[in-house]
């Protein structure tokens, strides 16, 4: 049985029922498109050294009081340089900075080259990729714009405003506050310690219910990036195919025109012109198309077409042209009651989960930490992963495109355990983040499944609405993508689960429940598997498992801890999913890629030690034992390209 509907109609017209109900759901009212240079758009990195301030006052509010956006910050008080991008908590020997909580300033000069000044056709837009978790944005002094909400883009025009007074330099001022509440994704909540005989004056905590370190400050790219005055706001696209005709059903949306052509191009790679189409939607037939497959499951994985979209335009002042390329992949997903289909064929997930973590950068983007953890993941054979527990840069996800590595894309609603979460302040805020999350992501192949949260208390009586709405408005927003949310509640109480395409779950037998009991792994989960799917007959994906082993340490009889025992875990549940990948079970996720940072506790020995590679990237035992699991399955499951023959030397 197909849960996805429509799969059966014919390919064109199924396609242009879907991008109707793309449309019809999103509540944002304009587009998110990542900034690419083109005939027509420049793009000015302001990445770099910044002045940065943190607010030490009691009440973190001197900066507003103040009106520290008003002059130049080192005019309010002493600065420091600060890299953007990175979490400011690991770069200085403050441990006041590692831990702090409230408002820090970022502010940054930047020359504006002439012509985007003296051009009145020229837009320019601020773009901040991501920062964590409140961010006001200030343009010579003046509020161009505030974002509720870490690790997806927000925007703002600005050129209007720097045209005033062209003589001043362009002056950019970013409030970031990481209060979490009961409201926010994640959510947190603030404690304040009064009893003065066990706590200095003031003394308060952040509580957090995720397990992994809340890193703040400017994590992505800021920049600058100009269009004409009218442009391509967004685009959409659908796709298809139907024997060796692929269907692209494109939609574009213009902004600032009263007038407008539209002439969209698709090339394939090598610059070929294969289909062109004229007007704001339409479908592009692809004869002899070149589908988008995931890793290790075609010869050619990650096959991605360019859409150019050409845009002639005028307004009451003036003609504009606009020019804009997207990368699209022709593929479909599909779900049965026990199978995972990519383009029609069964896909098994064999892959990660991972964290925006590493040294010194915190959650900050960093080039080469991304082309090391791509190697990394095709060295092990890996074709999947799950951006746990936040979206991930949208750079990550276009090297996921081209590699043809798969992406469930989880949204930050991680750590929903308190009742007061599920509030309906906190379920509408949910749904601004779901539509900002699909807007972002909606055209890259590689995401093939949106995960709503992790590990919320679905069991509470409140849940039930709250998921079904939440479900019900992501599969509104994209019905070409599968939805989940990732539980570990008890199967028979799992309020969310009736409404979701594929059921992921969570579990650590022999280390949360009966620590240092390996034996228990086998029956306890195959007694898992088989609650779930009795009950809900939907396909599963274990999306987590595992252990912590700190390097380096080894014990024979393993021990809890070791890498041994991290290494017995994974064999113990493979055997029991390769039993179960016969029947419903479609994937499997580590837990985790890499060693990553948590908040202290008793149970963290400087961080969540579960990673099957160091914080630094090196192999632990058990990233062999993937490795060569991983390859097996690939042999088994998929067509592997003539130059992966020898993995090793990859
Ligand atoms: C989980 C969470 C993940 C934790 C992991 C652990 O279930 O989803 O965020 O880090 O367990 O190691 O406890």
């Amino acid at each position: 049985m197909h849960r996805m509907i429509l799969n059966e109609r014919p390919g064109l017209f199924r396609v242009l029922c879907l991008l109707a109900l793309f449309e019809v759901a999103c509540l944002l009212e304009t587009g998110m498109l990542f900034p690419r240079e083109s005939s027509s758009r420049e793009v000015k990195e302001l990445n770099g050294l910044w002045n940065f301030r943190a607010d030490k006052s009691p009440d973190r509010n001197q900066g507003f009081d103040r009106a520290w956006y008003k002059s130049r910050l080192v005019e309010t008080g002493p600065v420091i340089d600060m890299p953007v991008p990175a979490s400011y908590n690991d770069i200085t020997q403050d441990p006041t900075l590692k831990d702090f909580i409230g408002w820090v300033w970022y502010e940054r000069e930047v020359v504006v080259p002439a012509r985007w000044i003296t051009d009145e056709g020229t837009r320019v837009v601020i773009r901040v990729g991501s920062a964590h978790y409140y961010s006001i944005v200030w343009v010579n002094g003046v509020k161009v714009t505030e974002h509720n909400g870490g690790h997806l883009p927000f925007e703002a025009e600005i050129g209007t405003l720097i045209r005033k007074d062209p003589t001043q330099p362009c002056r950019i001022t970013i409030a970031v506050n990481n209060t979490l509440t009961l409201e926010t994704l994640p959510p947190g909540s603030i404690q304040h310690m009064d009893d003065s005989t066990q706590y200095p004056k003031g003394f308060f905590v952040q509580n957090t219910y995720f397990d992994f370190f809340n890193y703040a400050g400017i994590h992505r790219a800021v920049l600058l990036y100009t269009t004409p005055a009218a442009y391509v706001d967004d685009i959409t696209v659908v796709t298809d195919f139907l024997d060796n005709t692929g269907l692209v059903n494109y939609k574009v949306s213009v902004q600032g025109a009263t007038t407008a052509t539209l002439k969209v191009t698709l090339m394939d790679k090598n610059g070929q012109c294969v289909a062109s189409s004229t007007g704001p939607f339409g479908v592009l037939k692809v004869v002899d198309v070149n589908l988008w497959w995931p890793y290790l499951m075609h010869e050619s994985p990650g096959y991605l077409y360019s859409m150019e979209v050409h845009l002639m335009a005028a307004n009451e002042r003036s003609t504009y042209e606009d020019v804009y390329t997207l990368a699209v992949g022709i593929r479909t997903v599909n779900v049965t009651s026990t199978q995972f289909l990519i383009n029609k064929k069964p896909f098994y997930f064999h892959g990660v989960n991972k964290h925006e973590d590493s040294d010194i950068r915190g959650k900050g983007f960093d080039w080469s930490l991304i082309v090391k953890d791509f190697n990394l993941l095709k060295w092990m054979g890996a074709n999947s992963f799950r951006t746990s527990h936040y979206p991930y840069a949208e750079e990550i996800l276009q090297m996921c495109d081209r590699h043809g590595i798969v992406v469930i894309d989880e949204c930050p609603g991680v750590g929903i355990k308190d009742i007061r979460s599920f509030r309906n302040v906190s379920l509408n805020h949910h749904l601004v983040v779901m539509d900002e999350l699909v807007r972002r992501d909606k055209n890259h192949a590689s995401v093939v499944m949106w995960s709503v949260a992790n590990e919320p208390a679905s069991e509470m009586p409140p849940a039930e609405y709250y998921f079904k709405t939440l479900i019900q408005h992501t599969k509104a927003l994209d019905p070409t993508r599968a939805v989940t949310y990732v539980s570990n509640s008890h199967y028979a109480r799992d309020k969310g689960a009736p409404y979701v395409d594929v059921i992921c779950v969570n579990s650590y037998f022999s280390w949360y429940h009966d620590p240092g009991h390996l034996e228990v792994i086998p029956l306890q989960l195959n007694t898992q598997f088989e609650n779930w799917y009795g009950k809900y007959q939907k396909p599963i994906i274990q999306s987590e498992y595992g252990a912590d082993a700190v390097p380096g340490l080894h014990s024979d009889p393993p021990m809890m801890f070791t890498e041994e025992y991290q290494k017995v875990v994974l064999q113990s549940c493979h055997d029991v999913f390769d039993q179960k990948r016969k029947q419903y079970l479609i994937g499997e996720l580590i837990w985790n890629f890499a060693d990553f940072m948590t908040a202290q506790g008793i149970t963290r020995v400087v961080g969540n030690k579960k990673g099957v590679f160091t914080r630094q990237r090196q192999p632990k035992v058990a990233a062999f034992i993937l490795k060569e699991r991983y390859w097996r399955l690939a042999n088994e499951t998929g067509r592997l390209p003539p130059w992966t023959k020898y993995p090793c030397s990859l």
